[in-house]
Parts: structure tokens; C-alpha cells; sequence
């Protein structure tokens, strides 16, 4: 095994290397290397400087996570940290790729930090429903300030090096040979009259907010608006307070004690779990060792909500696209939203006008098929109609390129059929993007009967590298999120039926940690979709079809199972419609009671992850983790909560398939879920 730390002399600086891939996460074998290496340099009377560096694509992108959930062995990054600040001679952090969690903590230790122009640094642990567990809390906003902290620790997203270097994250930006840049810059701090100040030392970033709390806790109330039922947003604020309000030393151990226990609790393993399920969910033995096609360009057949929505995915990714409607009405309309829908965002602040210009610019609309003639893959997001489909798949066949990739955005059809269609099945293959599609990070990469490895690599290695979380599932009726969904939503029925109203199986559903409700989620997408599947199925939803066929298709029509004032999105309770339950329930003869909010979520969930277990015997996806990510990043469950699969077994599988009623098959999988 290659050595995981080497140091190497440059004249009196000891630069030490970590090696460590695909990451360079600080694992307890590397932190005894470097331990041993800086005890080594410190030993070194002839080393008047240090620097840290890293092999590969990236600095040390946190600590292990593969090590969380078990005893912390040393030594701990806080004894390396300590190490570098007790060295004695300048310690210069050399980074690049991304520097995070345990690695930017690492960085906050040195003396110094110097980064190449396109390294991303940042404080995720938030992610992994963790605080920073070496110094993040104490030494970034003593470099940085307690507002520009608050936003990295409790967001968890990282800045890039510009903006860290003018908030005094770090010192230098170095073009070109960063180990030679950083070497040149910690010979000349170990000649300079005075050692520099350590992070941790330094009050002046703080004196503002402590003589005035207002911008802090105003900042702190916005960005854990939206964390209800997460533990770890509200203590890294208290943890952040602390730099604010206790000596150095003791807001570090109450730091490290938060964080430990933190990582012991349900929140984190449940992210965790998520973390690496995410992964998994990507891979196949089918694609391992394959080489993913080529993607330069895309073609997007439909120019409505979705189509235009996919379009936004390419063109973020820097990817040209051309979006096809044979309708110009439509494509005008639909390149219309995407440019309100871009200007909403710079209007937000979370898009730079420069960098609007930019997308749009790789977005093209046309209205007739060679404009897919260059494309290397071609997404069909056309009306939800196996014909319409069938005969769109025919046509783009004859014009799109014969390496081309073509993929249906269905949301349930049959993706065999669709291929059919064409005289290439290898090369076709579903991707379910869900709505919005440049928001929501979940696709579905549906694997047909026929579709080739060289294909559905080729669509995972696109779905990643347009920021999705892709999950490969097979062929069936909804695949798999939308088919489990439909046990949620005749369950949903059902309860109105005996007793809820909308707004208690929503605030039932919110409480347990959903954005939205069900019962809202589906005024949103509309009520019409599910709807004319039912017609087409023979299939009758008592109480959503009668607000269809009354016209009340959800927030499009300004009422659904709720009323919405026009222009508003917030759900009304509407009498009509408790009336129009009442008497659905005496017409179909159903007692009516009150039903609790504990009974509402285990008859919305426990079907739904029954039907999981189905899937995973069916093979429909791979992993009851697969499915746990199809519901974080595709439906919004909690991801506190780790997803539906990984809930169950915090309850226990036998509580489950005791709780769901004896009418239901339960299913014995060979995995052991029943
Ligand atoms: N620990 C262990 N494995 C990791 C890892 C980590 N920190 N980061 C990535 N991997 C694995 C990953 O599972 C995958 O494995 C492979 O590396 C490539 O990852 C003390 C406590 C760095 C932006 O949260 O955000 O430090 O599937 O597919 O898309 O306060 O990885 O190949 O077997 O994601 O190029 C904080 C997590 C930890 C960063 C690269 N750090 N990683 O993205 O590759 S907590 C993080 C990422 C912490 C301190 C606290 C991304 C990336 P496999 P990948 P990528």
C-alpha cells in the first residue's frame, strides 16, 4: 500500500504530501502519518517551515464518514490541529479540488493558507446532520467573521477561492505550481520579523458582533428557517454563539462534545446512510468498468414544464441543448419560463446576470426534428401518452445521430415499448427527472429490457455530471417512487373516507418532517395527471375524482382539495370540499371517526415501504437504499429520517408488518424485510 503521508525537503521547508484517494479523507491511518511527520519536522532543526499538501484531485475533503458511528480512535484531527499550532514554525495549508469539513479544519489550524483559483472550500458536516467536530465553529469565523461562518457551517455549501480569499479564509491565491507557490510563501512567513498569528488567537473579526447580537441572531433565524425537526442547524448556531461569548478553549471542547453527540445520534447515521446510498444507488454491476459515452450536446423533445426544466439541467452543466416543440406557440412559451425562471434566480441573488446570459445562450429552440441531428442524446418529455410517445421515439429514431442515446422522461409507461419504437432499443432508456426538474436532484434511470451498459452508463455518468442523484431501477408501472406513491395516495383516500380531513393528514405528514403534505403536494402537481391514469386504468380515486370532474384540478385552477387565493400557493381549508367528503363517506356507507395523527402516518408510510419490499423482490431497484434516495431527492423525505426503507428498520420490520393491516399480502424477501 502506497504510503498514505510522505515529507520531502525543499531547501528548510518540509513539505508534507498526503495520499490518500479518491478523497484524501483524513482516516486514522493518515492522521498517525501526519501526526508522525509534523512530530518529525518539529524535530527538524533545520526545517524552518511546513507546508500540507495533497496528491490527486483534491485536499483532504473532510474526515473519514466511513469511521463515524464507531469509537473515535486516536489520534483525533484535534491532536493534529494541535500539532501544527504548537510546531513552532509557520505551517502553510496548500489546497486545491475541495477543501472540506475535517480538511478546511486542518487548514484553519496552519499558520497559513494558500489555495489554486479553482479550489472549493467549505464546512458540510450540516449535511451529515453534523456540526464541524475539529475547530470549524471557533477558528472560521475568527478568519472570516461570525456572518460569513454562520452561512458556511449552517448551509453547508462551500465558497470558492475568490471569496475565501477576501474574507481572509485564506491568504493567497496561487496561479499555477501551487506546491511551489505555497513553499515560496511559508519560506518567506519563517522570514518574516514576527510568526503569524494563529486562527485561534485572533479576536478582531469578532469585536462587531459582539458589541451587537441583531446581524448575528437575524442571520441565524433565517438560516435555520426551514430546519424544523433537525437537530444540528440550531446547534451549530449555539456553537458559532460561542466564539462570541466563551474563551477560545472552552467553546472547543463544548464543541467537540456537541459533535460527538451528535454523530451518535439517529439524525446522522439516518444522513449518513443517505450519504453513501446515494453512491450506491449509481452503480450496477452491469456498468462497472464501462465507459460512459461522449456527451457534447442534448435535445429535449417538449417545451413544456419538464422539457424546459430538463433544458435548464443541460445548460447549468455548461452543455448545449436545443429544446424542440413542434408547436412555435409552445416553444415560445416554454423558452419564456426558463428565462423567468432564470431571472427569478439572479433576482434572488443565487445567479450572477452574467452567468444567466451564459446558460441561455446554450439553450436552443427549434421546431423540427434535424435540429437533433448533432445531439448525443435526445430526451423525449413529451404529453404522457404510450402512442404520442411511440411515435415521437419513431421520428426522433430517423434524425437523431446513430451513437445518439434517446431517453423518455415518462413518469410510469412502459420504457420496452417506447423502445420498440426504434429500430436502436440498446440505446434507449428512461430518465424520470421530477418536477421541477433544474430543482429536484433525483432521476430515475430506468433500465429497459434491451438498453445497453455502454447506454445506461452513459445516462448515470450524465445524470452526475449535471448534479442529479441518479438511481437505476427497472421496468414496471411508476418504477418505483410513483409506484409507491400510489399506495400513499389510496391510503390518503381512504382516510379522508373514514375521517381526516386534507389538513390533518397534511399537518400529520409536516410534523413527521415533509415540506408539504400530501394532500397539498398533490394540489401542486395537479389532480388532473393522476386523474386521466385512473380513467385510462379503470381506476376510480372516490374523492379526487369528484374534484376533477367538479373542475377543481389543484393549484393551476386555483382550487383543489384546497382553495388558493389568486396569485397565493398557500393552502386553504376549503368547506366544499369537507362537505363533499362527509358525504362521499355516508354515500359509500363509511362510519366516519376521528383518526390521530401517529394512525396517519403509519397508513400513509407503512404501504409505501411495503411496497418497497415488493420492488426490491422484483429486483425494480437494487437496494432498499436505492429507494431511500428516490424519496429524499424525489419526493422530500426527510432526509433526517434517512428515507423510507432506512425508517422502517428504526422501527424494527416486525412493527412494521405488525402494524399493516392482515388484508395486505406482507412480503418476505429474501432480504429479510416482511
Ligand atoms: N469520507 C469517506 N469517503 C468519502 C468521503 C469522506 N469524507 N468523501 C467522499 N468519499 C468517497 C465516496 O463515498 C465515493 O466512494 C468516493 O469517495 C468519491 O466520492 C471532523 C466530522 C469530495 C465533493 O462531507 O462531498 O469532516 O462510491 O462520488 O462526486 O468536522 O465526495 O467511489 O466507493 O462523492 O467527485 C465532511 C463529502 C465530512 C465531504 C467529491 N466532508 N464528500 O465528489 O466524488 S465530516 C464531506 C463529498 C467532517 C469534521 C467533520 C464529495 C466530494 P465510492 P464522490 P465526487
Amino acid at each position: 500500500m502506497a504510503d498514505l503521508v510522505q515529507t520531502r525537503r525543499d531547501g528548510n521547508v518540509a513539505v508534507i504530501s498526503i495520499d490518500n484517494p479518491p478523497v484524501n479523507a483524513l482516516s486514522q491511518a493518515v492522521r498517525a502519518d501526519l501526526l508522525d511527520a509534523l512530530v518529525a519536522a518539529k524535530a527538524d532543526a533545520a526545517c524552518a517551515a511546513v507546508v500540507i499538501l495533497c496528491a490527486g484531485r483534491t485536499f483532504i475533503a473532510g474526515a473519514d464518514i466511513s469511521e463515524f458511528g464507531k469509537p473515535p480512535r486516536s489520534p483525533t484531527t484535534i491532536d493534529v490541529i494541535a500539532a501544527i499550532e504548537a510546531l513552532g514554525r509557520p505551517v502553510v495549508a496548500a489546497m486545491h479540488g475541495t477543501a472540506l469539513g475535517g480538511g478546511l479544519e486542518l487548514a484553519l489550524g496552519c499558520h497559513a493558507r494558500v489555495a489554486a483559483p479553482t479550489t472549493r472550500l467549505g464546512q458540510p458536516e450540516i449535511k451529515l446532520g453534523l456540526i464541524p467536530g475539529a475547530g470549524g465553529s471557533q477558528r472560521l469565523p475568527r478568519l472570516v467573521g461570525v456572518e460569513l461562518a454562520l452561512t458556511m457551517i449552517v448551509g453547508g455549501d462551500p465558497i470558492g477561492a475568490e471569496e475565501a480569499h477576501a474574507s481572509g479564509l485564506i491568504d493567497a491565491i496561487i496561479d499555477g505550481d501551487l506546491a511551489a507557490g505555497a513553499i515560496d510563501f511559508a519560506r518567506r512567513l519563517a522570514a518574516a520579523p514576527a510568526p503569524p498569528v494563529l486562527a485561534r488567537e485572533r479576536d478582531d473579526k469578532l469585536a462587531a458582533a459582539r458589541a451587537d447580537r441583531a446581524p448575528f441572531e437575524e442571520l441565524a433565524s433565517r438560516l435555520t428557517r426551514r430546519s424544523r425537526g433537525l437537530e444540528a442547524p440550531a446547534a451549530a448556531v449555539e456553537a458559532v454563539r460561542w466564539s462570541l461569548d466563551l474563551p477560545v478553549a472552552e467553546a472547543l471542547a463544548r464543541e467537540r462534545a456537541t459533535f460527538l453527540r451528535l454523530v451518535a445520534g439517529e439524525q446522522a447515521r439516518a444522513q449518513r446512510h443517505l450519504f453513501f446510498a446515494e453512491r450506491e444507488a449509481a452503480k450496477s454491476p452491469a456498468i462497472a468498468g464501462v465507459t460512459p459515452r461522449a456527451v457534447r450536446q442534448a435535445a429535449v423533445i417538449g417545451a413544456g414544464t419538464m422539457g424546459g426544466g430538463i433544458a435548464m439541467c443541460f445548460a447549468n452543466a455548461g452543455i448545449v441543448v436545443s429544446v424542440i416543440d413542434v408547436s412555435l406557440d409552445a416553444l415560445t412559451r416554454g423558452l419564456d419560463l426558463v428565462a423567468a425562471n432564470y431571472r427569478a434566480s439572479v433576482a434572488r441573488g443565487t445567479l450572477a446576470p452574467a452567468d444567466m446570459e451564459q446558460r441561455l445562450a446554450l439553450i436552443r429552440g427549434a421546431t423540427a426534428l434535424p435540429a437533433i441531428a448533432d445531439a448525443d442524446i435526445v430526451i423525449e418529455a413529451a404529453f404522457e401518452d404510450m402512442e404520442v410517445k411511440r411515435g415521437i421515439f419513431a421520428d426522433i429514431d430517423r434524425h437523431a445521430p446513430a451513437h445518439a442515446l434517446l431517453a423518455t422522461n415518462t413518469s410510469y409507461l412502459d420504457v420496452d415499448a417506447i423502445a420498440r419504437a426504434t429500430q436502436r432499443p440498446k440505446s434507449v432508456l428512461g430518465m424520470h427527472f421530477f418536477s421541477p426538474a433544474q430543482v429536484m436532484r433525483l432521476v430515475e434511470i430506468v433500465r429497459g429490457a434491451q438498453t445497453a451498459p455502454e447506454a445506461l452508463a452513459t445516462a448515470v455518468a450524465l445524470a452526475r455530471r449535471i448534479g442529479k442523484a441518479p438511481a437505476i431501477v427497472g421496468v414496471c408501472h411508476g418504477f418505483v417512487g410513483n409506484r409507491m406513491h400510489r399506495l400513499r395516495s389510496v391510503e390518503a383516500e381512504r382516510l379522508m373516507l373514514e375521517g381526516a380531513l386534507p389538513q390533518d393528514i397534511d399537518a400529520a405528514m409536516t410534523e413527521f418532517g415533509f415540506p408539504m403534505g400530501p394532500i397539498a403536494a398533490s394540489d401542486l402537481a395537479g389532480l388532473d395527471i393522476g386523474w386521466r391514469m385512473r380513467k385510462a386504468q379503470g381506476l376510480r380515486a372516490e374523492i379526487a375524482d369528484l374534484l376533477c370532474e367538479a373542475g377543481r384540478f389543484g393549484q393551476k385552477t386555483g382550487m383543489g382539495f384546497y382553495r388558493y387565493a389568486a396569485g397565493a400557493r398557500d393552502a386553504k381549508p376549503d368547506p366544499q370540499v369537507e362537505r363533499l367528503i362527509i358525504d362521499a363517506s355516508a354515500r359509500l356507507g363509511v362510519a366516519r371517526r376521528a383518526i390521530g395523527a401517529e394512525e396517519i402516518v403509519e397508513r400513509v408510510l407503512f404501504p409505501m415501504i411495503n411496497e418497497g419490499a415488493r420492488i426490491l423482490e422484483e429486483k425494480i431497484a437494487q437496494r432498499p437504499g436505492d429507494i431511500d434516495v428516490i424519496w429524499v431527492h424525489g419526493y422530500a423525505f426527510p432526509a433526517w429520517r434517512g428515507g423510507p426503507m432506512h425508517y422502517a428498520d428504526t422501527l424494527g420490520r416486525g412493527h412494521v408488518r405488525a402494524r399493516l393491516a392482515p388484508d395486505r399480502t406482507i412480503h418476505r424477501l429474501g432480504t429479510g424485510f416482511c
